[in-house]
């Protein structure tokens, strides 16, 4: 019966009630039915985050989409995709401007781009200046790398660093603009965005090698030169046994960064903020332990176990982090093979992660 809960508590179940509910201002409403569309998974994350920090976040989300949008777009030739790609962080303070491109729901986004703009313009100040700097870097690094391909583990990296380094970057600015987290290292912000986007470099391997009109990839030739003469002939059935060293030692690359990302996890002190950046940090883990030595990357999708994603998004603390580190790091540990290439350098990182892990145990 209504009369039998106490006032405070009827006072915060209507708070947490305004919270999810849809918001008044349709630039915002836009921003969420857009962001559901896109991105089902950042999505749940960015919802379940306090109110201020959440608007700021999805609008910044859907920024990027938006540069994305233009990046992704192979119909338009270099010499436009380029210049706009250098000036977008300036757009977006320009409700009349709009740019038409890209496929389905992100064509939508970049047809109704004003409300974006409108919804970006109603931030706090200090929000908008994170937001538009490091759309401006992105923008600049995307633009240097439409014209030079990713070949040594230095460019791998730099690519790395403007299209997922950069998202941490921002992300921890407005963290700390909100009042809720200390200040980040840079270095840090940066790995939590190249664990996630090497893990997506290495799973979606033949959906980018397969790409038409031509195929646009980001495995440096640093690391797959040594194990083929084509990247694309590691789809081939009798090219198998290198595929896969090749894929294990792009994995031991992209576990170099576990350290920092569970070192940066571990400040974070908002436990919604904490959710935000783990789930999907765990998920990359969970891909990786997925892929290791795995040849079906090179055959389809390989995905992570609908079981193993809800118990994941069911995480809460840094004992869950700590936790699931360490799960996915032995899962890993158990499928290498003395004789792979790489296995001195996995078996390191993987110890390692696995110590970091028991010494936070409770
Ligand atoms: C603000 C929570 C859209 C997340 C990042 C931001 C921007 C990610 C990489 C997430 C072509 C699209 C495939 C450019 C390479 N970029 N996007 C929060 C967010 C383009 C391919 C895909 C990259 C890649």
């Amino acid at each position: 019966h209504p009369d039998e809960i106490p006032p405070l508590l009827k006072l915060k179940i209507a708070a947490m009630q305004a919270q999810r509910a849809i918001p008044n201002d349709p630039n915002l409403a836009f921003c969420y039915r857009m962001l559901t569309r896109v991105s089902r998974s950042f999505s749940i994350v960015i919802q379940q985050l306090r109110p201020e920090l959440r608007d700021a976040i999805c609008v910044f989300y859907l920024v990027l989409r938006g540069l994305d949008t233009i990046e992704d777009d192979m119909a338009i030739p270099i010499e436009i995709k380029v210049p706009i790609l250098k000036t977008f962080h300036k757009h977006i303070y320009d409700p009349s401007w709009k740019f038409i491109c890209g496929e389905k729901n992100y064509k939508e986004l970049m047809n109704k781009f004003e409300l974006v703009s409108n919804a970006f313009l109603n931030l706090e100040e200090g929000y908008q200046s994170v937001i538009a700097e490091m759309t401006d870097r992105m923008g600049n690094g995307m633009a240097k790398f439409i014209e030079s391909e990713v070949i040594t583990v230095d460019d791998y990296d730099e690519y790395c660093h403007y299209v997922a380094g950069l998202v941490g970057l921002g992300l921890s600015r407005l963290f700390h603009a909100s009042g809720l987290e200390e200040f980040q290292p840079d270095d840090l912000s940066n790995s939590m965005g190249l664990f996630l986007q090497k893990t997506n470099i290495i799973r979606d391997y033949l959906e980018d090698i397969n790409e038409i009109p031509a195929p646009r990839m980001f495995w440096p030739h640093e690391i797959w030169g040594k194990f083929g003469t084509k990247l694309e002939d590691f789809k081939h059935e009798d090219n198998s046994e290198n595929a896969v060293k090749c894929l294990n030692a792009m994995i031991t690359n992209a576990l170099a960064h576990a350290i920092d990302c569970l070192r940066y996890m571990e400040a974070i002190e908002d436990e919604d903020n904490l959710r935000f950046c783990a789930i999907p940090q765990i998920m990359a883990i969970a891909t990786l332990a997925e892929c290791y030595n795995n040849i079906n990357v090179f055959r389809g999708v390989v995905k992570i176990r609908r079981g193993i994603t809800a118990k994941i998004m069911q995480m809460r603390s840094m004992d869950d982090v700590h936790g699931a580190f360490f799960d996915f790091s032995k899962k890993i540990a158990r499928k290498i093979d003395d004789k792979d290439p790489s296995a001195r350098a996995t078996r390191k990182h993987i110890e390692n992660i696995m110590e970091h892990c028991e010494l936070h145990f409770p």
